[in-house]
């Protein structure tokens, strides 16, 4: 029994090894790329249809990808710059259903997020292996090291882009 919601399965962490941080940090550089392989081609009907029943669309889903990565950027640049800074949570799912979250352009988010990929990723690309322990203090979680929170965007990026793919190969589009 597959549940549509995970198709990769939930996230599991298990602390990073050096390779396995270059490993990561490259299926986040990929992410734009493979988003816009993975959107192809759809119309805006496919674009609005629920990648899985009572699930955001596929035009939803682009659009999170965006605004938890925006969030995500900051809270990688605030831990490499702040001593354990709290971070601000955000109702994603509020996000979500917001009118332009709904209805925008997926082109928007697409451009949005190379632009934002490629500062991440320079950002990411800088890092000693130290950096890696570096925490923030997430109000709801508590404590969070970088080794966490890279290992746990590249699963977001595939996790997401698998929740389109399999969308598509279910209906044959
Ligand atoms: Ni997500």
């Amino acid at each position: 029994m597959t549940d549509l919601r995970f198709p990769i399965g939930p996230y599991k962490h298990r602390a990073g090894s050096a390779a396995d941080h270059a490993a990561w940090i490259e299926q986040i550089a990929a992410l734009p790329l493979r988003l816009r392989e993975a959107v192809e081609g759809l119309t805006d009907a496919q674009l609005d249809t629920p990648y899985r029943p009572g699930g955001w669309t596929v035009r939803q889903v682009v659009h999170h990808l965006a605004d938890s990565h925006i969030n995500s950027y900051m809270r990688f640049r605030l831990a490499m710059t702040e001593t354990y800074p709290t971070i601000k949570p955000y109702e994603e799912k509020a996000w979500a259903e917001l009118p332009d979250a709904r209805t925008a352009d997926i082109a928007v988010s697409l451009t949005l997020l190379e632009s934002l990929h490629t500062r991440w990723v320079l950002l990411l690309r800088s890092f000693d292996e130290k950096d890696f322990a570096r925490t923030l203090n997430h109000p709801e979680t508590g404590i969070l090291d970088l080794d966490f929170l890279t290992g746990m965007y590249a699963w977001h990026c595939r996790h997401h882009v698998a929740h389109v793919t399999g969308l598509r190969l279910r209906e044959g589009w």
